[in-house]
């Protein structure tokens, strides 16, 4: 289903033009004022995210205004506001969590500023109040690293009542990868049932919080056969705890991570990760295509989805070299 945005922004008046966008006074020469609340910058997933958006814009003369909500959805409403009292041409962002926009986007709609939306989704019914959604298939992502595992869980992973006894560090609660990561894994996993989660908490997508909860459920656990963390960022954290408890990470105990980022697979390349997903933060071009067309009133797809692939220690020490991020 193709959404048409019928972009009212250029009434010419006697031949004077009128901007019923509100762009601001920059939008005149015909360039474009973008506005994006940014979720944060919690992981190195993050941080290339940021730049690929903030270069993109650079790269299409886009004139952005950018914030940083340090994980908190009151702080990215408060920006989102900020660029419709601005009259910006288009409103994008990252949704923290999945809930909880409804109201701010009503005014953004009332105000005629289209929002696109990058990297996490929303819950809502009205899905008139977003043009579109650019970003990776989350279920999809942690069925591949469910998949991994019950392919490659061998008689090592097996403890002596004949389980594979896994803890995942989820990522934000309420986050879109966090729920969906955790779904796709699920599902997955159910194929096989030895393997088993027997712990699962938050480290909200950072290196000390994955370091923490996995000190924790050492402290629990006897037996962790596997670590599925939501983003490599929480996996380097819980391989910092695993050594302090003088284990091996990605022999005593195998991890599986999401993202991909330098560092991860750095790790991977090292046999300290087994497995990583990737999930691209690479969305800056095709935000700013998205951006372009929509202001020009032209028709764009609901929903992009990020091409991304899988790595094992193998292909990491191949793909480094020529990693962007
Ligand atoms: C995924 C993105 C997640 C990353 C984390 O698209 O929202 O947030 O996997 C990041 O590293 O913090
Ligand atoms: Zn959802």
């Amino acid at each position: 289903m193709k959404k048409t945005l019928i972009a009212l922004c250029t009434l010419a008046v006697g031949g004077m033009s009128l901007s019923a966008c509100g762009g601001s006074e920059a939008a005149d020469d015909g360039s474009i004022t973008m506005g994006f609340a940014q979720v944060g910058a919690e992981s190195g997933w993050r941080t290339a995210n940021t730049t690929s958006i903030q270069d993109s814009a650079e790269e299409a003369g886009i004139d952005l205004k950018f914030s940083d909500a340090q994980q908190k959805q009151e702080n990215q409403i408060k920006s989102i506001r900020s660029y419709i009292q601005q009259k910006v041409d288009v409103i994008a962002f990252s949704p923290v969590v999945e809930t909880g926009w409804d109201a701010v986007l009503q005014e953004a709609k009332r105000a005629k500023i289209p929002v696109v939306l990058t990297d996490r989704a929303v819950d809502t019914e009205d899905t008139s109040l977003y043009v579109t959604f650019i970003g990776s298939d989350f279920v999809e992502e942690g069925e591949k690293a469910g998949q991994w595992l019950v392919d490659n869980a061998d008689a090592s992973d097996v403890d002596k009542d004949g389980a594979v006894n896994v803890v995942e560090l989820q990522g934000t609660t309420g986050s879109a990868p966090a729920i969906d990561r955790k779904k796709g894994f699920e599902d997955k996993i159910a194929a096989d049932s030895t393997i088993k989660i027997t712990e699962s908490q938050t480290g909200d997508f950072t290196r000390d919080g994955g370091k923490q909860v996995m000190e924790a459920f050492l402290q629990s656990n006897p037996k962790i056969d596997v670590v599925y963390a939501h983003n490599d960022d929480m996996g380097l954290g819980a391989i910092e705890a695993i050594k302090a408890a003088g284990k091996k990470p990605g022999t005593d105990i195998k991890i599986i991570t999401v993202d991909a980022v330098k560092d991860g697979m750095t790790a991977l390349a090292a046999g300290e990760i087994n497995f990583i997903v990737e999930c691209s933060p690479l969305l800056g071009p095709q935000l700013m295509d998205v951006a372009e067309k929509v202001v020009a009133g032209e028709e764009v797809p609901d929903r992009i989805v990020t091409e991304e692939t899988t790595f094992t220690p193998e292909q990491a020490a191949e793909a480094l070299p020529d990693r962007k991020y």
